[in-house]
């Protein structure tokens, strides 16, 4: 059964949406529209109740939570060696990242752009003040992690940590320090930004900036 995917341009479900075009799935992609709060509306508070994307139909039931996606669909297409296998040198790492960048930076991106949504206006400053040195110390582990690796967060090839971690490291582009200013990241997502399947993601999604041959951010 094909995949739905519920998504917005450059938002959570990018990662998901890189993903599934990474390992040629054909889907259906549906925009939901967030400016206008199609998220918050009918049919889809139903798929998502909070009214958040990305979502996923897998076959028939509809599953969020964009971390858990991309190690869902990674344990339903092993053939595309996307993380390491049970019981491998590099599956513990690959576990830690996965929930670090979930569990840590996710959350701090979520108080950065969603400040005065999710809490008071009047404390909007001191979140964001506190999100952003969240934000800057998972840069910092990450370029020290990237300084002895290979060109890869986990081992010597592409994972969905990657996915993860790309999509986050976009999201910085127009922060006061973007994640790019590590020199270890930017070497890292100079080298991710040249696969094939994201510049097809950027082009099925309609983002423009932040690749190699711009690198100057536009959309969202
Ligand atoms: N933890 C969730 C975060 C999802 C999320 O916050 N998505 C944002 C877009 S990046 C959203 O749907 N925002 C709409 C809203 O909150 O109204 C995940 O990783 O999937």
């Amino acid at each position: 059964m094909k995949y739905i995917l519920y998504y917005s341009p450059g938002a959570a479900s990018f990662a998901v949406h890189w993903m599934l075009v990474h390992i040629n799935e054909s889907i259906d992609a549906v925009r939901v529209d967030l400016d206008s709060g199609a998220q918050h509306r009918g049919e889809y508070r139903h798929l998502n109740p909070m009214g958040r994307v990305p979502t996923l139909i897998i076959d028939g039931a509809p599953r969020g939570e964009s971390t858990a996606l991309l190690m869902l669909l990674a344990e339903r297409h092993p053939e595309a060696d996307l993380a390491p296998s049970p019981g491998s040198a590099d599956r513990a790492q690959w576990m830690e990242l996965m929930i670090y960048l979930a569990n840590t930076l996710l959350p701090a991106m979520r108080d950065w752009f969603y400040a005065d949504v999710d809490g008071a206006g009047i404390d909007a400053d001191h979140v964001r003040s506190l999100a952003r040195k969240r934000i800057e110390e998972v840069w910092v582990r990450l370029d020290n992690n990237l300084a002895n690796a290979n060109g890869y967060l986990v081992g010597e090839k592409l994972s969905t940590v990657d996915f993860l971690a790309i999509m986050l490291m976009r999201w910085s582009r127009d922060m006061p320090r973007p994640a790019t200013d590590w020199p270890h990241v930017l070497a890292y997502v100079t080298k991710l930004r040249a696969l094939s399947s994201f510049i097809e993601v950027n082009e099925k999604e309609g983002l423009r900036g932040w690749n190699n041959s711009v690198g100057v951010a536009i959309d969202c």
